[in-house]
This record gives structure tokens, C-alpha cells and sequence, in this order.
């Protein structure tokens, strides 16, 4: 028999068993299973490293948790409509649904290959009818609830392709010519990244996501996410942007034309919003956006305003700069009286707070150099507090705005105010200002003028405008694939040509198919009831198995895709669908895998695969290389750490198992490994439960280490050393559980170590906390405490020093402290260091 240890045979025999006993599946009467999941990968075709470092943590951790006793939900799935596959069906000439079929059979072989444990019989693809079916339904009840709307929007469009371009797929020019420097044009023209044609914009009706309405909840809500990463928290803070601030009305007059209101006279009120309210006597302009309902109206006289409107619009967001146009209009102060002159200005953005804003340039960045550019007074109205010993500043200034805090002045009955107390009193001393809060956060856009995603289950009528299909008709599936320029859903005339579900009159289907984060919004509900037949997932399931236990990913995603979760979570909660608000319990945003110093990433060449090493090495190694959030560098040399680990528990077990040679009377120091077998298992324990899988690791390397010497010094006692191997099987099972079978078969030869019970320490465990700090003593500690006088002694020392002197210091100590009143040696030694 042989004691090397062939991962790949290993491997492929127990994925076999694990198959045949379908050990992953989740109990049928489970009433509250712990819910782990990894977030779905999209279906590119191979798995990458930062794929087997997800997985590999959701995996150990689920298999933990299941040898405690615990039901547990762990499924896997597919986020497979998306651009990519419409790509690749042109330049391979395929169809998107074959080419994601073959990466969804490529990808899924490789996850069995790696040994995770899925509870297969749960997996949803959502490219397929059965799925997407569920979000047309949704979208059907988002609508009834008033949280769709259709709307204008502006997209990046290709004159020549014809077709809406996602952001990414523009690009600069001069991206595409980086090789030969000297062609680069100097100012990167937008282009499409297929056939290079610069990029216009257009506006186009869309369909909505009215997650703004959440906005104030889902900000909120951060702060009791307790089990998520602070750094996603702000991102999320950020990306919903909360700003306080007040609202206020300026009166507006001097022009005339279409948009006056109907008494006849000319006047209309335009709010603004500010954070800074207190700088209210230095705004010396009006600004609104091009799209505002003034802009749109002074357009209808003015040509000059109306063609600064048509460019702006033909401008991508980041190139519209400080131009701007003034108009006939003018804005009344509304605590000075005075008449302030009103622009059309890009730079004020139209869906932000009221699309208009007060010109502060003495206090703000974009007002000043807005006012620069069109020679508008610039005033200063806060000085820094003298204490601060800042300039005087009380003339106009051309110099930088002052955006800090201070003291008022030019600024009426306030002045010598501190400006924090100024903007609360000035506020509450008039009625064209109150208080506001504003948002970042945008509606969420997902109309995509694509093919490979869920069709909107909308028509449009003649007679009746905008309808939803019928729940019957529902799914709405997607026509036959075509190659065209443009969306093929608008080329697929027999599928567009339907009949209107109010008047049976004829109507077209709408051509537009959802972002596919819809589809990532709700998998986790899918997972709890993937067969169900009648709706999305089963209510009561829900409300029973929710939160999700622990959640892994990536943090690009911190943003969209968890906030969307979050969004639906509450407005199925709304629709009374769900009881709870946030679907996740524990977040981790696992770190990145480097190599060379650079993200390991197919794109870049560099990435080592499974199979170079075997699954279990690689599963092994990134779980013990660092904590699950950090980054690691993959090296050939921590990579073989790991590999050796695995031969040397798989020796020490053949050869226990082949050679039998062991003792049955009991020593001092049997009595200190077993102790170090409960103190393992204890700290193990305590590692995982807080996703400390390296140092699971660690603790594990350890005791083999320990093992490993205790047989070397004298022959091992049979039941220690037997228990001690039966400990390592179980407590690296789930992050190398090939191996964990492997072991336990040898020494048990029944029963599976996936379904073993973890391992209870004897004693209690607040006992293993003391003895841990003895680890780190040094050696004249280990001299002071065990009290040995011939230190000198240079067996003695080697022993002392050995990687396991713990266990001879104690034995030292048995045969020097401990007498005859039978006194433990290892709580002599405690009781020392206490
Ligand atoms: C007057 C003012 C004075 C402002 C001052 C700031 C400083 P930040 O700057 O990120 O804190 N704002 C409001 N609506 C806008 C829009 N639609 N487009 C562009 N800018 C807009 O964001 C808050 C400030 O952004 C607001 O406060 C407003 O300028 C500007 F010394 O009002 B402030
Ligand atoms: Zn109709």
C-alpha cells in the first residue's frame, strides 16, 4: 500500500460517494437551516481564482456547520443573461442560449472537480423561462405598486451600429491606440468599442425602478447591519448620498413665452436646495439645469438657451464643463430683494436635489468657477473664526471660494454669527427656506435595449398606452435569436406584433429586456422554493429560513447588487410577500488572490488553475493563507505548505493504521497531548465560528506537528494517538474534506467525516484560553516556570525548544512538580503563569 497521497483519485472517489449518499442535500423537514451562500457566478465560461476563494469559504464554513449539527442550505446557481453572451454569440456565430448552456456545463463541472458541496437539486439558471418568468411576474406586482415608472432618459448611442451602448462599451480612443503612442489624438474622442464610431447621446423612453422612494430606509438601515463589513457600509452610505440641507424658493420673473402660469402673469418660484444655507447672502446668480421645467420653458423664446439645451444634451455627462447661458430672466433674493440673473448651466445636474442651486461662488468649488467664467460678482459672506487666524477675506475675492466653517458677515442681522447656528436660525426666520434632505441615490434604470435578458412584460397600445400582459400569458419568453445590428428583439416582428390584454386591439410587446441585476435582486428567495410552480418562492419558507447566515463575495459589489437586494427585499416586504427588510445577516467581502503583486485574473495571464496542484491544495491554500477579507499573494511556496500538509496527516495515518505499534499503559505526558487534543478542538471550534479559517489551520498544523513528535519521542499511546488523528480528520474536513474522508475511512473504516459529528472537547473549554497563553513564552519563561535547574542540559533544551515544548515543559514539569499529591502538571504550570 502506498502512503502517498494521490489527490486526484482521492478526490474523484469520495466526490463519487458524496453523489451517491447525496450527503448536500438539505433535509426535507429542516425547519430553520443555516443559509450560506456564495454570490452566483456569472457564466463566462471558466472559473477564477476569486471564484474557488468564494466558494472554498462558503463551502468549509457550510460543512462546519453541518458536522454541528445544523440543517444547512447551500445552493448554487447561475447569473447567466447578460451582454457577454450576446458578444460572444457574433463573434463565434452561436446563440446566446447555446453559449451559455456550454458555460454552464464547463463551469459547473469544474465546481464538482473542486469537491463543493451543493445541494445540486436546488440550482437555478436565470436565463431559463422557469426563472425569468418570476421576474416578469414581480415586475407585474413592482408596477401595481406604483414603483415602475417610464420615463426619458439619455443613453449612449452608436449612429453606426445603431444600437444603445452600456457605459463600459464606450471607450476612449485613445485606449484602443495606447501601442502606438504617437497616433493618440490628445483629446480621446468617446467611441464605440466595436466599430470605433464616435459616441452620441439620445433620449429615450425607459423603464424604472423606483428605488428612490427606499431611499431614507435603506440608509437608515445600515447601522443595524451589524454582521456587515464597515467599508460596505459607507460605500452604501455614499452611493444613497443622504444630504441635509434646506429648500428654498426664489421668486422668478421677466419673461415671457409659453410655460407662464395660467393667471397670466409671468412669475414662477424655483426652488433650490443647499447644504449651506448660511452662505445665502453671498448667492449671486440662479442656475437650473437643462432639463428643468424653466430651461424647457425660457427654450420656447430663446434660441440661444434652446441650442445650449441640444448641445448639452449631445454631451457626455464628464465634458459638459462650466459653459452655460443667461437668460432673460431674473430671480428676486429672497432676504435681499435683489434681482439676480438667472442661467441655464450644465454643471447643475437635472436629477439632483431640485435641478437647481443658488451661485455661492465666495463658498463653493463649481459656483466659483462657473461665476470665473462668466464674470459674476463674487462675494464672501463667511470668514474664517479669528481664533482660527485666517485672512480678513472681506473684500470680494477672486482668490479660492472658502468652503470651511466660520463667521458670518455682509450677511444682515447675522452677522458675527458662528455659520453652524446661522443657517439653523436663518432658516427658521423665513419662510422661503426649510428644512430638506436630498439623496444621490438615483431611480434605478432597467430598461437595457439588449436580447439576452427577461423580456418587460409590457405592450403598448394604440388605444390603451402602456399595458402589463396578463399573469397567464406570463412567461413572456424571448423570440428566436437573430443577428442584427441594433436589438434583435426589434428585428423579431411576429414576437413584437401581439394583441392588447385590455382591448384586444393590436399592440407591440415592449422590446426592451431588464438589467440583469433584476434577476440577482431575489435568487436567494428562488433557492428556498426552486420548483415552485405558482409564485417566486413560498412566503412562509421565507419568513421561517430567512436571513441569509452568511453571505460571500466580491466587493465590486457592494453598491449595486447588494443595495438592489436590499431594495427588494423591502418592497416584497411591502407587497406583503416577505416579512423581513434586509436579507442578510452576515456580509464578507473576501479579499483578492494576488500573484506578483497583481489580481490574479484570466485577462491578465496569470492564473494558476485547480488543476496544477490538485483541488484540495487549492482549497486548502486559500483558506489558510490569510483572513477570508485579505488580500494573499499566491506563491509556489505556501501552495506546496499546504500540499505537504495533506501528505503528512495521510502518512501519519496509513502508517498508524499499517504498523498498530502502539502502548497501553498511560504516561504524564499522554495526559498533556490529550489535553492538547480538547485545547485544539476548542480553538478550531472558536475559529470558525468567526470565519478564522487560517487559523483554523494553523491550530490544525500544530497538533499534527505535536502528533507527529509524540511518536517520534516513544511509542504513541494507542488511544491518544488514535483520537488525536480522528480530531485532525474532523477538524480539517470542511476546508479539505477529500482528505478529511480519506483519514477518517482509514481509521474508522465506517461512516462518512462529512457527516461526522465535530468533535467535543472533555473539558471545559475556558480551561484551553489559559493554557493558549502559554504558547507564548519564551524559553527563560518555560525555565521560571517549570522551575528545571540543569538547563543546561542539552538534551533537555532541544527538547524545551522543540515546536512542541509545551508538551515537554509538561512533562518536565510532571516529573519535578508533581508529586505525590498527584498534582496536574499542566495546571502547575498554569497556575504559574496566572
Ligand atoms: C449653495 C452652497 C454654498 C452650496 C456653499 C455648497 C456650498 P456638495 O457640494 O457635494 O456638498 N447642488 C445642489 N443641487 C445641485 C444640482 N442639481 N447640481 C449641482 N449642484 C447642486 O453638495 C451640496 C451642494 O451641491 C448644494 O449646496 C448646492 O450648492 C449644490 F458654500 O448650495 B450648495
Ligand atoms: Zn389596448
Amino acid at each position: 500500500m502506498t502512503s502517498h497521497y494521490d489527490h486526484a483519485q482521492v478526490q474523484e472517489f469520495w466526490q463519487y460517494v458524496w453523489e451517491r449518499d447525496d450527503v448536500y442535500a438539505l433535509d426535507a423537514d429542516a425547519t430553520d437551516p443555516t443559509y450560506v451562500l456564495g454570490m452566483f457566478p456569472y457564466t463566462s465560461g471558466t472559473l477564477h481564482m476569486g471564484h474557488v476563494r468564494n466558494y472554498a469559504i462558503t463551502d468549509a464554513y457550510s460543512r462546519y456547520r453541518r458536522m454541528r449539527g445544523d440543517d444547512v442550505l447551500h445552493p448554487m446557481g447561475w447569473d447567466a443573461f447578460g451582454l457577454p453572451a450576446e458578444n460572444a454569440a457574433f463573434d463565434r456565430g452561436t446563440d446566446p442560449e447555446s453559449w451559455t448552456q456550454a458555460c454552464i456545463r464547463r463551469m459547473r463541472e469544474e465546481l464538482e472537480t473542486m469537491g463543493f458541496g451543493y445541494d445540486w437539486s436546488r440550482e437555478i439558471t436565470t436565463c431559463e423561462p422557469e426563472y425569468y418568468r418570476w421576474n416578469q411576474w414581480l415586475f407585474k406586482r413592482l408596477y401595481e405598486a406604483g414603483l415602475v415608472e417610464y420615463e426619458a432618459a439619455t443613453v449612449n448611442w452608436c449612429p453606426d451600429c445603431e444600437t444603445v451602448l452600456a457605459d463600459a462599451q464606450v471607450v476612449d480612443h485613445e485606449d484602443e491606440r495606447s501601442e502606438s503612442s504617437d497616433q493618440a489624438s490628445g483629446h480621446g474622442d468617446r467611441v464605440c468599442w466595436r466599430c470605433k464610431t464616435p459616441v452620441g447621446r439620445r433620449e429615450l423612453d425607459q423603464w424604472f425602478f423606483t428605488i428612490t422612494d427606499y431611499a431614507e430606509e435603506l440608509h437608515e438601515g445600515l447601522d443595524d447591519l451589524e454582521g456587515w463589513p464597515e467599508g460596505v457600509r459607507e460605500i452604501q452610505r455614499n452611493w444613497i448620498g443622504r444630504q441635509e440641507g434646506a429648500r428654498i424658493t426664489f421668486d422668478v420673473a421677466g419673461y415671457s413665452g409659453a410655460g407662464r402660469s395660467g393667471d397670466g402673469d409671468d412669475d414662477r418660484a424655483v426652488d433650490v436646495f443647499s447644504t449651506r444655507p448660511e452662505t445665502i447672502y453671498g448667492a449671486t446668480y440662479l442656475a437650473v439645469s437643462p432639463g428643468h421645467d424653466l430651461a424647457r420653458a425660457l427654450a420656447e423664446d430663446d434660441d440661444a438657451v434652446a441650442e445650449y439645451i441640444a448641445t448639452v444634451r449631445e454631451q457626455a455627462p464628464d465634458r459638459v464643463g462650466f459653459a452655460g447661458v443667461e437668460t432673460d430672466a431674473t430671480a428676486v433674493h429672497p432676504l435681499t430683494g435683489a434681482e439676480l440673473p438667472v442661467y441655464v448651466a450644465g454643471y447643475v445636474l437635472e436629477d439632483v436635489g431640485t435641478g437647481a442651486v443658488m451661485g455661492v461662488p465666495g463658498h463653493n468649488e463649481r459656483d466659483h468657477s462657473f461665476a470665473r467664467e462668466h464674470d459674476l460678482p463674487i462675494e464672501r459672506v463667511i470668514v474664517p473664526d479669528a481664533d482660527d487666524n485666517g485672512g480678513s477675506g472681506t473684500e470680494t475675492d477672486e482668490g479660492d471660494p472658502y468652503t470651511g466653517a466660520g463667521v458670518l458677515e455682509h450677511s444682515g442681522e447675522y452677522d458675527g454669527l458662528e455659520s453652524g447656528v446661522a443657517g439653523e436660525r436663518i432658516v427658521a426666520d423665513h419662510d422661503a427656506l426649510a428644512d430638506d434632505v436630498t439623496y444621490r441615490l438615483r431611480d434605478w434604470l432597467i430598461s437595457r435595449q439588449r436580447y439576452w435578458g427577461t423580456p418587460i412584460p409590457m405592450v403598448h397600445c394604440d388605444e390603451c398606452g402602456r399595458v402589463p400582459v396578463s399573469d397567464e400569458a406570463l412567461p413572456i419568453e424571448l423570440p428566436e435569436f437573430v443577428r442584427t445590428t441594433g436589438n434583435p428583439l426589434d428585428a423579431a416582428e411576429e414576437w413584437t406584433e401581439t394583441t392588447c390584454p385590455d382591448c384586444g386591439g393590436p399592440a407591440q410587446r415592449e422590446t426592451d429586456t431588464m438589467d440583469t441585476f433584476v434577476d440577482s435582486s431575489w435568487y436567494y428567495l428562488r433557492f428556498l422554493s426552486p420548483t415552485l410552480a405558482d409564485a417566486p418562492f413560498e412566503t412562509d419558507i421565507a419568513n421561517d429560513w430567512l436571513p441569509i447566515d452568511l453571505y460571500v463575495g466580491g466587493d465590486e459589489h457592494a453598491s449595486l447588487h447588494l443595495l438592489y437586494t436590499r431594495f427588494f427585499t423591502k418592497a416584497l416586504a411591502d407587497l406583503d410577500l416577505l416579512e423581513r427588510r434586509e436579507p442578510i445577516r452576515e456580509l464578507m467581502s473576501q479579499g483578492t488572490v494576488l500573484y506578483d503583486g497583481e489580481k490574479m485574473s484570466s485577462s491578465k495571464g496569470n492564473v494558476v488553475t485547480p488543476e496544477e496542484y490538485g483541488a484540495e491544495t487549492t482549497r486548502l491554500f486559500v483558506l489558510s493563507a490569510a483572513h477570508p477579507e485579505q488580500d494573499f499573494e499566491w506563491t509556489a511556496n505556501n501552495v506546496r505548505g499546504a500540499y505537504d500538509l495533506q501528505q503528512t496527516l495521510y502518512r501519519m495515518a496509513t502508517a498508524f493504521v499499517e504498523e498498530g505499534d502502539a502502548r497501553v499503559e498511560r504516561r504524564d505526558h499522554d495526559e498533556y497531548v490529550a489535553r492538547e487534543i480538547d485545547r485544539t478542538i476548542a480553538a478550531v471550534t472558536a475559529e470558525y465560528d468567526r470565519y478564522r479559517f487560517h487559523r483554523a489551520a494553523t491550530e490544525i498544523r500544530e497538533l499534527a506537528r505535536l502528533l507527529r513528535r509524540y511518536r517520534e519521542y516513544d511509542r504513541p499511546h494507542g488511544d491518544v494517538y488514535r483520537r488525536g488523528l480522528l480530531t485532525l480528520a474532523a477538524l480539517i474536513a470542511p476546508m479539505a474534506p477529500h482528505l478529511g474522508e480519506e483519514l477518517w475511512n482509514k481509521l474508522r473504516g465506517d461512516g462518512l467525516a462529512v457527516e461526522a459529528d465535530w468533535p467535543e472537547p472533555n473539558r471545559d473549554a475556558s480551561r484551553y484560553r489559559l493554557e493558549r497563553r502559554l504558547v507564548d513564552r519564551t524559553l527563560e519563561d518555560v525555565r521560571d516556570i517549570v522551575g528545571i535547574a540543569d538547563i543546561d542540559d542539552p538534551e533537555r533544551i532541544e527538547l524545551i525548544v522543540a515546536p512542541d515544548w509545551k508538551y515537554r515543559a509538561a512533562e518536565l514539569a510532571g516529573r519535578t512538580a508533581s508529586g505525590d499529591d498527584g498534582s496536574d502538571p499542566v495546571d502547575s504550570i498554569v497556575d504559574a503563569v496566572l
